[in-house]
């Protein structure tokens, strides 16, 4: 038989021995006046865990797919940016645990950030690109989108809520990672929010759903789920090296190839279940 350069479970481990878990920004990271709003609690208090956690992707194959029932089974549930949950709960259920948020949602006025009811009562992570060897405050003082009024405002009227910025230069561990495991140059640019959330969530679910990632037997030309836009490069990426990342997150997967294409969603063993 063919050996394999990395098995499942060495890939796994590497990712481990890379990143134990996503690092957020913390007050002492930085200074000006978002130093206050910065929430003192970490994202996940200590010995948090889940058994089953779901990332609903924002593909267009989720449409029609009938996922919800199984979505809204597990026991949280994460989804993207501005993917609506209302009048698709048949294709992707109904409960929210999670949003990661890239910085257009915040910097956007199309998205109505302060207003809408998609960002509350669900807990939030940002994550805005740096430049590969920014330092910290080198990129909270020049961003690539302006995020922070938006996040300043929001944590003063909801401080509440939860919500915390990812630390950057996670997105270029998980580069380092994507570039290290493919034997072809990658553009460099972060992974998109979909892989940021497999790492984000490794650490704390025994089993990590991701749905309609790996493209499937549904998949079209469509974009997301809830719009109509047709452009394959949703799927297969133009600016986040997507094909790159799903192959890895593919190599993660231990579910087998009829629960992958015709069900529609790829299992990943948590850290707590892998050996290293
Ligand atoms: O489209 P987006 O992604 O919000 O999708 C969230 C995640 O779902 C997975 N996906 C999506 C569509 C598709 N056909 N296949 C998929 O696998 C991906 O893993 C994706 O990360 C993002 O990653 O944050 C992204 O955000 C959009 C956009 O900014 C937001 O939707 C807000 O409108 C980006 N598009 C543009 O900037 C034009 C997209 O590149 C990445």
């Amino acid at each position: 038989s063919k050996e394999f350069k990395l098995n499942h479970d060495d890939l796994m481990c590497d990712l481990y021995s890379k990143l134990k878990m996503v690092r957020t920004i913390r007050k002492s990271d930085i200074s000006g006046p978002i130093r206050n709003v910065i929430p003192e609690e970490e994202f996940f208090s200590n010995n948090t865990y889940f058994n089953n956690c779901v990332i609903v992707s924002s593909a267009g194959s989720l449409y029609r797919s009938n996922l919800g029932q199984f979505i809204d089974d597990n026991d949280l549930v994460l989804r993207f940016n501005n993917a609506p949950v209302v009048g698709y709960e048949k294709d992707v259920g109904s409960k929210t645990t999670i949003r990661i948020l890239n910085s257009q949602i915040l910097s956007k006025p199309q998205f109505q950030f302060l207003n809408s009811n998609l960002y509350r009562n669900v807990s939030l992570l940002m994550w805005d690109p740096s430049n590969y060897s920014s330092t910290l405050q080198q990129w909270i003082t020049n961003p690539e989108y302006n995020f922070l009024e938006s996040y300043i405002k929001y944590r003063t009227k909801y401080p509440k809520n939860d919500f915390h910025i990812l630390d950057p230069s996670i997105l270029w561990l998980l580069w380092d990672f994507i570039q290290g495991h493919t034997s072809i140059k990658i553009k460099q640019n972060p992974p998109s929010s979909g892989f940021l959330g497999i790492a984000f969530l490794l650490p704390y679910c025994s089993t990590v759903n991701v749905v309609e990632y790996i493209p499937t037997q549904r998949t079209t030309q469509r974009c997301h789920y809830y719009s109509k836009k047709s452009d394959p490069l949703c799927t297969y990426g133009v600016w986040h090296p997507l094909a790159a990342e799903k192959l890895i997150a593919l190599a993660m997967n231990r579910a087998s190839d009829k629960t992958i294409f015709y069900d529609g969603y790829i299992s990943i063993p948590g850290y707590n279940r892998i050996s290293c």
